[in-house]
């Protein structure tokens, strides 16, 4: 009995070590001390004994079990901290690698020329004013010399929201607010958003301009001329050609059309400037009386130049783009190399 129990100990540690899982494991306990375990067994056998040899050998089958029930416990207990390990180990983050990063935006090109020109205006004493984009007939048209039957009134090329309320065609009347807010002398920039009804390859609905002015006493076409050349000069690059070509607004008298030498063939002719090799970049002139008279005025002591320019047009000779779509599709493949 005593060698039985002694071959019993030695085949069931040897079990208990070669478990590689805890599922192996439970096996081999209900092997040895589960209901019909072999320990479990020789208990039962025990009836069978002398009265005399009972209690000899229950103490060494009590002794079997605690020696199974310790094997049991540690070789659990290690398996599980291997099955951690393993865990650990396969799902292991290094959490010194770099983070992927985000992407933190970029300045639409028509928000960067803007931002270029009124600082450009500014350190001349420029100041930007704001107004409405839904705008009263009055200063959208009327204060500037626009009457009721003029060609640039139609209703093919401006949006109206009532009779006398449209959306702006320009940023003129934010000038005209300015001229009423404010008294002269007056140096101002008015960048916006403007509306026209006008959609193919070449014009939007919705688009940009800036436009300025400047009113005091003894204002010269020659003053026109004189900021109008520096602004260009720092904007496209010193030395820059630039030429003043006679035109026509209901705004201004006298009125000019203002060319730069083109920026892609240097005033050689090429595709962008159809082989002229200038390119139109604004419009001006000086102040017409009418318009004084609108804001009350006195056009006999008084003169000023005004201009504006479409701002798509200037970020597309700045930066080399060559389709206007591209400004209001908002790809961001298009809008990230800013
Ligand atoms: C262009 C030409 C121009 C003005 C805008 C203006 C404003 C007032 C009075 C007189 Cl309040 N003039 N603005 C003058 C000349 C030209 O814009 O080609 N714009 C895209």
């Amino acid at each position: 009995m005593k060698d039985l129990l002694q071959k019993l100990e030695k085949d069931a540690l040897a079990a208990i070590s070669r478990a590689e899982s805890a599922a192996v494991l439970q096996d081999v306990r209900v092997s040895f001390l589960g209901k019909k375990g072999a320990v479990t067994e020789i208990m039962k056998g025990m009836r069978d004994l002398t009265p005399e040899e009972r209690p000899a050998i229950g103490a060494l089958v009590n002794s079997l079990k605690e020696v199974l029930e310790k094997a049991f416990t540690e070789r659990g207990g290690a398996l599980q901290q291997a099955a951690v390990a393993e865990r650990l180990a396969s799902e292991k983050l290094d959490i010194t690698l770099p983070g992927r990063g985000s992407f933190t935006g970029s300045k639409h090109p028509v928000t960067l020329v803007t931002e270029e020109i009124v600082e450009l205006f500014g350190g001349l004493g420029f100041s930007v004013e704001e107004g409405p984009e839904i705008e009263q007939d009055v200063y959208n048209f009327e204060a500037l010399n626009i009457p009721k039957d003029h060609p640039a009134r139609d209703m093919q090329d401006t949006f109206y929201v009532s009779d006398d309320v449209v959306l702006r065609t320009h940023t003129s009347p934010v000038q005209i607010r300015s001229m009423l807010k404010q008294k002269p002398p007056l140096r101002v920039i008015a960048p916006g958003t403007v509306y026209r009804r006008d959609s193919d390859l070449t014009h939007s609905p919705m688009f940009h301009q800036i436009e300025g002015f400047l009113v005091d006493r003894n204002v010269t076409f020659g003053d026109l001329k004189g900021i109008l050349t520096h602004f260009l000069n720092n904007y496209f690059g010193k030395g820059l050609e630039v030429r003043f070509r006679p035109s026509f607004f209901p705004f201004t008298e006298p009125s000019a059309e203002v060319d730069i030498a083109c920026v892609i063939c240097s005033g050689k002719g090429c595709r962008v400037c159809s082989g002229t090799g200038w390119l139109e970049i604004l419009g001006c002139g000086m102040i017409d009386p009418e318009v004084f008279k609108s804001v009350d005025y006195d056009a006999e002591q008084l003169s000023g130049f005004a201009f504006g320019m479409g701002l798509e047009r200037i970020a597309m000779l700045k930066y080399g783009v060559s389709d206007l779509r591209l400004f209001f599709e908002n790809d961001l493949r298009f809008l990230q190399q800013f």
